[in-house]
């Protein structure tokens, strides 16, 4: 028994900031932008939490699978920008569709917490349960220093999700999951202060927002994504040339391609809509994965790799047949 990925859904906020847009606010440029990360544009919301946005991807999953929200045995959202520390996001979402006998939860892997939720709903649906959602969901524009130009053009808002059934055979043929919390201080956002009466807090307040060792996590991703889809691949027993599509975290298009190069493949093979939405954590690969299941890019029966990397450090992959 395990999962199968019965519908895909995503959903952004409508107001979009292009590279323009932020040119106009700090010191930098399009032409800077889009040369390092691949990034033109990302969604950033006005008035709504990370809760809504998931809200909106388990609405959508719901009408386009027929179930109703009664039907739903668990809520896992992946998120690293929670409405709250508690209740959690998932709960909220719970609350707000009506899910009446979901338990619900969040994973917090940052950019492989899709995939890591992805493998945990994958052993739920062995055992007892039967039909989940699964959703990444960010506002990442609540993380971001709106002066510190490194960070502030990488990062978007967004969400994207599936709805998961227990089916006799799983589509996930393999799974390779690691982390590395020894370099988890290389990419941090929102620290918690200790702030009450008896607190000695070593550390600066202003560490709410992103801080990355740009070089570091950029090195770890180019040699710890490969080492990972490698090994992923020798579980299913695939080669590289069996795999359809590699649905990667959209980190950075350029990070993007170095896999791709490292790896031996044609990039064509490697989907990609950073430009559009920039980096969104948790939320990448569903957002991905939704457009192109739905434009019919991906197709039932295609082998698919799933890869996602980022704060933890982390990295997760799956080998998916579709
Ligand atoms: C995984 C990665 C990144 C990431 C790391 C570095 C980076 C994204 C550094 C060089 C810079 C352009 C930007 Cl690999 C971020 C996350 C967080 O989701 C996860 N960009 N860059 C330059 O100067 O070219």
């Amino acid at each position: 028994m395990g999962l199968k990925i019965m519908q895909t859904a995503h959903y952004v906020p409508s107001k979009v900031v292009t590279n323009d847009d932020l040119a106009a606010m700090m010191d930098t440029s399009d032409e800077w932008i889009s040369s390092r990360t691949g990034i033109k544009q990302r969604h950033v919301v006005r008035d709504e939490q990370t809760s809504d946005l998931a809200a909106k991807v388990a609405e959508k999953l719901l009408a386009k699978s027929g179930h109703e929200a009664e039907d739903i045995d668990f809520i896992i959202v992946a998120t690293m920008s929670p409405d709250y520390l508690t209740p959690a996001t998932a709960a909220i979402v719970q609350g707000k569709i009506g899910a009446k006998k979901a338990w619900a939860f969040d994973v917090n892997a940052a950019c492989s917490g899709f995939i890591y939720a992805l493998a945990l709903a994958d052993k739920l649906l062995a055992g007892k349960y039967r039909l989940g959602l699964v959703i990444g969901a960010e506002v990442l524009s609540k993380l971001v220093d709106w002066q510190e130009r490194s960070t502030a053009v990488l990062f978007g808002d967004g969400a994207g999700g599936v709805l998961v059934e227990a089916k006799d055979k799983s589509s996930i043929v393999a799974e390779d999951l690691a982390t590395f919390g020894q370099d988890g201080g290389t990419l941090t956002a929102g620290y918690q202060p200790l702030e009450s009466a008896f607190a000695q807090d070593q550390v600066d307040k202003h560490r709410h927002f992103f801080e990355m060792d740009g070089r570091a996590v950029y090195r770890f991703a180019t040699h710890e994504v490969p080492n990972s889809l490698t090994r992923v691949l020798a579980k299913a027993d695939w080669s590289l040339d069996d795999v359809s599509w590699f649905i990667l975290h959209q980190a950075n298009g350029r990070i993007i391609s170095a896999i791709a190069q490292h790896l031996g493949q044609d990039e064509s093979k490697f989907l990609n809509n950073v430009a559009k939405f920039g980096n969104t954590s948790a939320a990448s690969i569903p957002i991905l994965l939704d457009e192109a299941v739905s434009s019919g890019q991906i197709k039932s029966g295609e082998k698919l790799l799933l890869s996602g990397f980022g704060g933890g450090l982390t990295a997760g992959s799956l080998a998916i047949v579709y």
